[in-house]
């Protein structure tokens, strides 16, 4: 087949319903559409009824202005709207809010964009190039960032998209509900290539998709990578008790509040900890300056398995540990 072929197979008016996001996103954009067109019909029909009513060469109309009250209908055509328009603006917020709450419980997978594709990592350490292979049923989070422009991870069967910028994380989620073969598209032009920027998501059995995971090369996963590189770029040696400078300790540190030189309190999420090995420019409380900054040094897959073993520290903890 050659490419249009391909094309027009693939061709969908409609993307699949793949997650749980789908069925709220789809109600509401049907009912929108719904509720705009019937208004639109409505105005048109009443537009064309008076154009023909009132044309010039019919002499047997009412031109004449009346004398009853308009606002009891003004304010009707107003107010009804109003509140039409107001629901379903809420009804719009509650599924972005629902949106953009990231489950606790999640698989986290990192994705990177680059001009252009998009690479995959898995936890278990295995990587894919413009292919993600998701378990059915579980709740997948792609924590993503991008090695050069602005590009968007856009998974339509799944309703979700997301900016994927250079220099920061930002983050989607989905739990597929039906397993199969979905598109991936990059949503943000980027460049010549951005309309090959495709590929497709794999839903299989939560077997099927271990059964994946095993097959092939045994990579590292990637929390151990993180820690190799924990201590052979030193930061064990500062960081770990008896370091050779005063260090907060990371044990504990991520999803902890921490109050900041400048008076701030954050929390040390991906962003926060991305940016401590590369900018220094937030400094815990009660710290020197002292760090040196990584920037230039680590490919985003370090910073990446870096930040995860920072995040398995806190996992392993005892829920009484409390940031320095
Ligand atoms: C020379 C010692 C030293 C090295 C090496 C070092 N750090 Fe640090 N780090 C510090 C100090 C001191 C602070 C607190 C003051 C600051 O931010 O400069 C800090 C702060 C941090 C924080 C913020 C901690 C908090 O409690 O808010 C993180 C995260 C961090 N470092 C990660 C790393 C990682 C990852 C590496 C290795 C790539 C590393 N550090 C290497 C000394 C070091
Ligand atoms: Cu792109």
């Amino acid at each position: 087949m050659n490419r249009l072929a391909i094309i027009l197979a693939q061709f969908q008016f409609w993307p699949d319903q793949g997650s749980t996001l789908a069925g709220d996103v789809d109600r509401l954009f049907w009912t929108l559409t719904g509720v705009c067109g019937t208004i639109l019909l409505a105005i048109a029909f009443v537009i064309i009824y008076f154009l023909a009513k009132y044309r010039r060469s019919n002499p047997n109309v009412d031109r004449s202005l009346g004398d009853k009250p308009t606002l009891p209908a003004e304010a009707t055509w107003t107010v009804i709207p109003f509140f039409i328009f107001i629901g379903m603006f809420i009804w719009g917020s509650i599924i972005y809010f629902h949106k953009n709450q990231v489950p606790r419980e999640a698989i986290e997978i990192e994705v990177i964009g680059k001009q252009w594709m998009w690479k995959i990592q898995h936890p278990e350490g295995k990587k894919e190039i413009n292919e993600l292979h998701v378990p059915l049923g579980k709740t997948i989070k792609l924590i993503m960032t991008s090695q050069d422009v602005i590009h968007d991870f856009g998974l339509p069967a799944f309703r979700v998209k997301e900016d994927v910028l250079p220099g920061r994380y930002t983050t989607e989620w989905f739990t597929p509900t039906k397993t199969g073969v979905f598109r991936i598209f990059c949503n943000q032009y980027c460049g010549t290539d951005h309309a090959n920027m495709t590929g497709q998501v794999y839903v299989m059995e939560p077997q099927a998709y271990a059964a994946w995971l095993r097959s092939g090369m045994n990579p590292t996963p990637i929390v151990q990578a993180g820690g190799e590189l924990y201590r052979s770029l030193g930061c064990s040696g500062c960081h770990e008790p008896n370091g050779v400078v005063r260090a907060p300790s990371l044990h504990g540190l991520f999803g902890h509040p921490v109050p900041l030189q400048d008076g701030r309190v954050v929390i040390a999420d991906e962003r926060y900890l991305r940016d401590c090995i590369l900018l220094n420019y937030e400094i815990p409380a009660s710290y020197e300056p002292v760090m040196p900054s990584f920037a230039g040094r680590l490919s985003e897959d370090q910073i990446y398995q870096l930040i995860a073993y920072i995040k398995s520290l806190a996992a392993n903890e005892p829920e009484t540990a409390s940031v320095p």
